[in-house]
């Protein structure tokens, strides 16, 4: 798999799959949450819906699709990452779930390209130093036939810069 980099907004890449931060709610939020229910519209948030009605709140690390709604990306994966709490060890194997989780639901639906923000970097609080070496190791170690390419889009500076060190080595 190809992994790239960009610095912007994860509501306006063109990949067959976008990853969302979530909450357990499924019902929209702050953050990267916010921006992809505004700019994909009330679609996702409607199935976002009966996902909940069907399967109730989704757990840390839990992995579900929706559509793109009018979103440049035909899909929409929403993951809940965890909450940092001090403890690293549980909060890196809920982080790393979330990147597996995130690729195996995508190759399931055939997606040939996926973007992922910095999942629970954000309000979540993971120190993101920590939470980019996860994402990168998660996305190394997966083999896949159907992914071609792993985009990592950063919002802040900060990310961007860690990213960038980290890919580079
Ligand atoms: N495109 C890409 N990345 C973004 C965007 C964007 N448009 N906006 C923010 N980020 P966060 P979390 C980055 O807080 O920490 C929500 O309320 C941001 O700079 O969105 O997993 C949910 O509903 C940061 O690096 O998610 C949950 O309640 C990264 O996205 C809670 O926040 C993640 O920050 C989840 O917290």
């Amino acid at each position: 798999m190809n992994i790239e980099l960009i610095k912007g907004d994860i509501t306006k890449i063109e990949a067959d799959a976008i990853v969302n931060a979530a909450n357990s709610s499924l019902l929209g939020g702050g953050g990267v949450d916010g921006a992809i229910h505004r700019a994909g519209g009330k679609q996702i948030l409607d199935e976002c819906i009966e996902i909940r009605n069907r399967q109730g709140k989704c757990k840390t690390g839990e992995a579900v699709v929706t559509t793109g709604g009018n979103l440049p990306a035909k899909y929409v994966i929403h993951i809940v990452g965890p909450v940092w709490n001090g403890d690293e060890e549980k909060g890196s194997k809920l982080l790393a779930n979330c990147y597996h989780n995130s690729l195996k639901l995508a190759e399931s639906l055939k997606v040939k390209t996926i973007a992922f923000p910095n999942i629970s970097t954000g309000i979540y609080r993971f120190p993101k130093e920590l939470a980019a070496k996860i994402a990168i190791d998660e996305v190394k170690n997966f083999t896949s036939e159907i992914i071609e390419k792993v985009i990592f889009v950063c919002f802040d500076d900060e990310n961007e810069e860690i990213y960038r060190t980290l890919l580079k080595e």
